[in-house]
């Protein structure tokens, strides 16, 4: 019977909702010509509304396939090109899928006006260059801490020996 209830109270741990972290709201402004956060990480879950700041004309959100792409190819599209006020909310499909998502305002990719979402912890290509070189200080790194582990585990044990 013990056993039953310790069973019984397992399952009922492991079923209940796990508390992660709470999810982010997080604001894009549309300006003339730009985005505000042109590189906006975000956690899977969170929500992206992008919103038309005052006198913005013209402008919408189209995903593209890179952030050399300038034509969209399907995947996520406000709309038309609006003027403010508009706000648009990024489809949950996207803020729950890992990875980075490329966008244009098809009226302005000339001008730049792009921006990426990366969803999740993922590296980023475009950011490659950092990273690499952290790796490379790592592997660096990694012989001198082996060594220093092995030496001291193969000292005399009698560090450990207290006389009275
Ligand atoms: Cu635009």
């Amino acid at each position: 019977m013990r056993l039953l209830q310790i069973v019984v109270l397992i399952i009922f741990l492991s079923s209940s909702p796990v508390v992660g972290q709470d999810s982010v709201n997080h604001v894009i402004e549309v300006h003339n010509n730009y985005f505000s956060e042109p590189d906006l990480r975000i956690n899977p879950g969170d929500t992206v509304t992008f919103v038309w700041m005052e006198g913005a004309a013209f402008h919408n959100i189209a995903q593209v396939d890179s952030s050399s792409d300038i034509e969209y190819n399907g995947g996520f599209r406000s709309g038309d090109p609006q003027s403010a006020p508009f706000s648009w909310e990024l489809p949950t499909d996207y803020t729950q899928a890992i990875g980075i998502h490329y966008y244009v305002c098809e009226p302005h990719i000339a001008n730049g006006m792009k921006g990426k979402i990366i969803v999740g912890d993922v590296v980023d290509t475009a950011e490659s260059g950092t990273s690499l070189a952290s790796i490379l200080i790592s592997l660096a790194v990694i012989p001198t801490l082996v060594r220093k582990r092995v030496l001291r585990s193969s000292k005399p044990q009698q560090e450990s020996f207290q006389p009275y």
